[in-house]
């Protein structure tokens, strides 16, 4: 585990050239210092295979593993006889498959713990936003006039069970969707039954000698990611929003900077509320309080990490400590008493970087275990038995600290918590709750257009700096911004998620920005919270004025510093409803081929939206805005815009 000292001064790169973060760039360095390696160092040591980074392998049998040319992609089958086209159509399949899995399976989770809160069955949740319950029943013909709330509840849990388990039949919140999209998704023939049915499917057909045609193939790849978007997520969010409330903008602290040298601290990372949740109940608890007291603490110290903490920091402003790229960092500090973690994006390499800093790390989760690391199970009818244990040892640990600690100082508060409903409220007033406003500030372009950038953090390029540069161009060109999931850390570390960052915006969306004191860049929460988006969208058409489907308005999506097959399901659920997206980093299809050709321009011609990819945020930014331009034009929306720039060719002609 330790740096071989010969190789490290020759291959080391510097701190600085692979991350913005300044706390994650101390403790890159500290970490080098005392001999511990971290994800940031393996990576340069661990080349990208580039057959694998192009997708032109296959595994999928053993007559096999067969490997095609990436520049030469026509030049050869696999043994079976199956095309370039055919093999990375089936593992952007498995993909897909993969990330709309972790999503379904996380709402699966949610509706299981709401059913057994609704029946009784576990008493340490409750019910927070009611309201939340009768508008999301209501909007699937569930009666909620004169009925008790449980039934109601029970009523509301049955029928988005059918979003997971339902052989036949459309998902319930497909009918969210403008109709025009929905539309184009039954002509297409992708409108998901159940996910579990969609992911089922999608495994079987890319076995060995099953589906070989790729457009028929992308057919599966779109209804499962669908079953994902507004599925899958939307649930989660939906359950979630029900059972721990509905997020409101709150001022939140995020940065390596919130652990605190004096107290116990402690660290949720993962993706589900639930335990979560029952940690903030435990360090809440008087009796926890004064063992740490009187192990010498002032106090304990709760923090999140990736898209729990997100979850956590919008709803109750619980600090945040970074995102994906940090989590080995942060434990560097020394200064982590106990880190628990529940599912997904939990790095292996965590085990051995607590290890060297005597932190207690644990996983939760029966799902989610790691070799060789204290497993204390959470069972949602007796949670706090595992989060008090956690708590219990953080303070032993804090008691028996041996390790210097050292934590950056970084820390920056911005404003988080934008739920779709608190848009809605936000720009159309306690009165008028409605996109209305929005609408019409995109039509008298004011606001240019709206665009999504998310997604994750990646050691193959450099940590938060894509995701920064390329907000920043966006709402300089008067585009507004929502967020989730680790890039959403990326902009509140750089200061942009307060009113103050509208300062860097374009006037139309600076004077938006000012009139209603919002950020231009806005903080929807976490992954799971890309259906907000979802929504958001469909509300937008809803409102009028901007077209009749998704694929009408003038947004784009993108995921700059993506890394997770999660971040792929998403990607191709954003494309499906009718959005530009664009990852960064590397794509897995070979340029040039059929398959990329559907992807990257067809699929739009089909009502979609489609791919675009560029590592480039300047370039990223202006196919995003160009594409903005596009939708505008064609919605007449161009004319205002054009008549002041030829109003200033017109000018600078006449003053030559
Ligand atoms: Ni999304 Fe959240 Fe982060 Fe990426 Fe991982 S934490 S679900 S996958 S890395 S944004
Ligand atoms: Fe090779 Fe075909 Fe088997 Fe894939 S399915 S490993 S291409 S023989």
């Amino acid at each position: 585990m330790a740096i071989e000292k010969k190789e490290a001064k020759k291959e080391l790169i510097k701190p600085q050239d692979l991350t913005i973060c300044e706390s994650t760039q101390e403790m890159l360095a500290k970490a080098r210092k005392d001999g511990v390696e971290i994800s940031f160092d393996r990576a340069v040591a661990m080349k990208a295979c580039p057959i694998g980074a192009k997708s032109a392998c296959c595994k999928h049998c053993f007559m096999g593993p067969c490997r095609l040319n990436a520049n030469d992609p026509y030049g050869k089958v696999g043994v079976c006889g199956a095309t370039i086209d055919t093999i990375q159509s089936r593992n952007f399949g498995r993909m897909v498959a993969t990330g709309s899995a972790a999503h379904t399976d996380h709402g699966m989770e949610m509706v299981k713990l709401f059913r057994n809160v609704v029946e009784g069955r576990i008493k340490d949740y409750e019910i927070k936003d009611t309201e939340k319950l009768f508008e999301v029943a209501e909007e699937l013909g569930i009666a909620t006039k004169d009925r008790e709330v449980t039934a109601i509840a029970r009523d509301l849990a049955n029928e988005l069970e059918k979003t997971y388990t339902q052989v036949e039949g459309e998902l319930p919140f497909i009918k969210r969707a403008p109709k025009a999209t929905q539309e184009t998704w039954r002509k297409a023939g992708v409108v998901p039954r159940g996910a579990m049915r969609e992911i089922m499917e999608m495994m079987h057909r890319t076995h060995m000698g099953m589906d070989q045609d790729y457009e028929n193939i992308i057919k599966q790849i779109s209804r499962t990611a669908l079953s994902d978007g507004w599925g899958g997520s939307m649930v989660s969010t939906e359950i979630s929003d029900i059972l721990f409330g509905t997020p409101k903008p709150v001022q939140a602290e995020v940065n390596m900077g919130v652990l605190k040298e004096d107290q116990v601290n402690i660290i949720v990372h993962g993706h589900e509320p639930n335990m979560f949740d029952s940690m903030l109940a435990s360090v809440s608890d008087p009796k926890l309080i004064a063992a740490a007291k009187a192990a010498g603490a002032k106090g304990i110290n709760l923090v999140g990490m990736c898209c729990s903490g997100l979850e956590m920091l919008s709803r109750h402003g619980v600090p945040h400590a970074g995102n994906f790229m940090s989590t080995e960092a942060v434990l560097v500090t020394g200064a982590v008493d106990a880190m628990a973690v529940d599912v997904q994006c939990i790095k292996q390499g965590l085990g051995k970087v607590a290890e060297c800093y005597g932190t207690r790390l644990f996983t939760t989760n029966p799902r989610a275990h790691i070799e060789g690391v204290t497993h204390i199970e959470f069972e949602e009818d007796d949670p706090r038995d595992c989060t008090d244990l956690v708590v219990e040892m953080a303070i032993k640990r804090f008691a028996g600290r041996d390790v210097p600690v050292q934590i950056p100082k970084q820390k920056n508060i911005g404003v988080h918590g934008f739920s779709h409903e608190y848009i809605n409220y936000m720009l159309g007033g306690t009165f008028r709750g409605s996109y209305t406003p929005l609408n019409e500030n995109i039509i008298n372009g004011r606001i240019r257009g709206v665009a999504g950038v998310v997604g994750c953090t990646n050691p193959r390029v450099k940590q938060d700096w894509v995701h920064v540069e390329l907000v920043k161009e966006l709402i300089k060109n008067d585009v507004l911004v929502v967020q989730t999931g680790c890039s959403q850390v990326s902009l509140a570390k750089a200061g942009l998620l307060t009113p103050e960052a509208a300062a860097l915006a374009g006037p139309g969306l600076r004077e938006v920005c000012e009139a209603v004191g919002m950020p231009p860049v806005l903080g929807l929460g976490a992954c799971v919270d890309n259906s907000r988006i979802l929504i958001a969208c469909s509300e937008m058409v809803k409102a009028g004025g901007l077209g009749e489907s998704i694929a009408d308005l003038p947004v784009a999506g993108a995921a700059p510093e993506y890394m997770s097959e999660k971040a792929i399901a998403i990607g191709q659920y954003f494309v499906a409803s009718g959005v530009y997206t664009i990852f960064g980093v590397t794509f897995p299809i070979v340029e040039g081929t059929k398959f990329h050709e559907l992807m990257f321009k067809r699929l739009e011609e089909q009502g979609m939206g489609k791919w675009g990819f560029t590592p480039d945020p300047y370039e990223m930014a202006r196919l995003m805005i160009d594409h903005i331009n596009k939708k505008r034009a064609a919605l007449g929306l161009d004319k205002g815009r054009e008549r002041v720039l030829v109003d200033m060719a017109a000018r600078r002609a006449v003053e030559a």
